[in-house]
């Protein structure tokens, strides 16, 4: 069934301008770009979206980085989009990343990592709305 997930290129790797090459791979892929925005996120909008790691300890390094500089949102659909676009970026940590994901060429560390993806339906579409009103979703 067709499916829809929130990417994210992030900051790391919009300032190094790999934010092309990412979103060729995500048409390479087949995916289909719904919607996309270039966003400057505050620490507090970094840390709504983040909500679920507020009691980690990275959760202020994290926020910090997400804040740090323009990120593109984009909603990605396929089959299977959430498990598809999770297989495309590769592991958290880089080091623990297949070769040919998105996270092993192009992650840092395991913090600045490249891009986001949603891990469920219901993060899916907690996220897609927090970026998305449902009116730009055509
Ligand atoms: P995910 O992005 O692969 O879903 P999550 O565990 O949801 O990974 O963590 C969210 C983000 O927080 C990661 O993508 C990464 O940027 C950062 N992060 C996760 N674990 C660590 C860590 O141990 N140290 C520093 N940053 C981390
Ligand atoms: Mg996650």
């Amino acid at each position: 069934m067709s499916q829809r997930t929130l990417a994210i290129i992030k900051p790391d790797a919009v300032e190094r301008k790999l934010a092309g090459r990412i979103i060729q791979r995500i048409e390479d892929e087949g995916f289909t770009i719904r919607a996309m925005r270039r966003v400057h996120l505050t620490e507090q909008q970094a840390g709504g979206f983040y909500a679920v790691h507020r009691e980690r300890p990275f959760f202020a390094s994290l926020t910090q980085f997400m804040s740090s500089g323009p990120a593109i949102v984009l909603v990605l659909e396929a089959e299977d989009a959430i498990k598809k676009w999770r297989t495309l970026m590769g592991a958290t940590n880089p080091a623990n990343a297949d070769a040919g994901t998105l996270r092993k060429e192009f992650a840092e560390s395991i913090e600045r990592n490249a891009t986001h993806g949603s891990d469920a339906p219901e993060t899916a579409a907690f996220e897609i709305g927090y970026f998305f009103p449902g009116v730009d979703l055509i």
